[in-house]
């Protein structure tokens, strides 16, 4: 339910010039407007109306009328007045609720009644407003670091069809994972601590399911990578959670898995692997895994030795991609499909220019549109050469 509208008493009005014998009203109608999360200035769920008003003219056509919604985030009911004024009598009503201004941008709620305007403009009653607004969920997001970053949702109709909506349309609540990270409820998230919180948003009181988050305060390690071989944060059982690891950044789809699942069949060592997909289903697609190692000494020669496997999963899609691993942008290994078991790979020593080093691992995209390729990393290492 966006909003409300209520038509009530209004003021009694000349005839219409061209047709005196036709009385008019001035009819007033409230709308209670909802509540939202944030101030104004872009589109959002019911920015604007229109009500239509079947045949209410003096020459018998729709009497049409277009009102905003103020700035500002509370709930609030304003009175307006039809202007030029409407017959009395039965007429359709028809009122649309818009995600912008000026009665445009995408339908967010619609109401019809059948109502009378009497001569003192009282006794109609509340139009039921249908929101437009039946599925909505959570868009995956990166892990949150100590940045404070927006969260965002994707609406969508009965049919299916995405409705664009400003973040400001959208409540945000923190299921747990509290001392992980702070939540408004317009969905700014600021990671606090690293670990998993889960999360929910509504919208037009359509509530999503719950989603979870990683938040991933640790962005450096020293020597070697952190947390290589993804067992944090401890994830259940057949759970995969898309975008994040503690200590690892990167760019989605990505994501990390414990035991036997969609993804795989389980971590080479420990139950937890990483999983990095190659896509063209929707599009394209290519996830990367994306670390930077301080403490490197300058002019010493490294290798990062690491353990990978093709998706083996229970979801089908068990296509490999073709894996190359790079050093500060410098590419150091692949392009190399691995095969369903984990086996090892060593890439191509390196010599150190800074003490810090940026290490991605990236796949080729898929060679085909419409194709889901993924392949499995555990236990990487940066290895100094004697
Ligand atoms: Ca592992």
């Amino acid at each position: 339910m966006t909003a409300a509208i209520l038509f009530l008493g209004g003021c009694a009005g000349g005839g219409g010039g061209s047709s005196p014998k036709i009385k008019t009203v001035a009819a007033t109608y409230k709308i209670d407007w909802a509540a939202r999360t944030r101030d104004l200035g872009a589109p959002s769920s019911a920015l604007s109306a229109t009500i239509d008003l079947g045949g209410a003219t003096v020459q018998g056509v729709d009497a049409l009328f277009e009102v905003d919604r103020a700035t500002g985030p509370a709930a609030y009911q304003q009175t307006y007045t039809t202007s030029p004024t409407v017959t009395l009598g039965t007429h359709p009503l028809t009122v649309t609720f818009y995600s912008k201004a000026h009665g445009v941008g995408t339908v967010v709620g619609t109401g019809h009644a059948s109502v009378t305007i009497a001569a003192d403009g009282s006794g109609i009653g509340t139009v039921a407003t249908l929101g437009a607004v039946a599925f909505v969920e959570v868009v995956p997001a990166l892990p949150i670091t100590t940045t404070p970053v927006q969260l965002f949702f994707s609406a969508k109709d009965a049919s299916g069809a995405v409705l664009t909506l400003s973040p400001g349309s959208a409540k945000w609540t923190q299921l747990d994972g509290t001392d992980h990270m702070t939540l408004t409820p317009d969905g700014i998230a600021t990671g606090t601590s690293n670990g998993l919180t889960q999360i929910q948003v509504s919208v037009d009181g359509v509530l999503s399911l719950p989603a979870m988050v990683f938040t991933n305060t640790t962005t450096t390690a020293h020597g070697d990578f952190n947390n290589s071989g993804f067992e944090a944060p401890v994830l259940a059982a057949g759970q995969s959670v898309a975008g994040g690891a503690t200590g690892w950044g990167g760019t989605l789809p990505w994501g990390i898995a414990n035991g036997s699942g969609a993804w795989g069949t389980g971590g080479h060592s420990g139950s937890q692997y990483a999983y990095i997909q190659a896509q063209s289903v929707l599009g394209p697609h290519i996830g990367a895994m994306t670390q930077t190692v301080s403490d490197l000494v300058v002019g010493k020669t490294y290798k990062v030795t690491f353990w990978m496997a093709q998706r083996n999963g229970n979801a089908n899609a068990n296509t490999p991609a073709p894996m190359r691993v790079f050093a500060n942008d410098a590419q150091i290994f692949g392009p190399v499909s691995p095969s369903l078991a984990w086996s090892s790979y060593t890439t191509s020593t390196f010599t150190a220019t800074d003490t810090t080093c940026t290490f991605k691992f990236q796949p080729d995209g898929p060679p085909l549109p419409g194709h889901d390729t993924a392949d499995l990393l555990d236990d990487l290492h940066l290895v100094a050469v004697p």
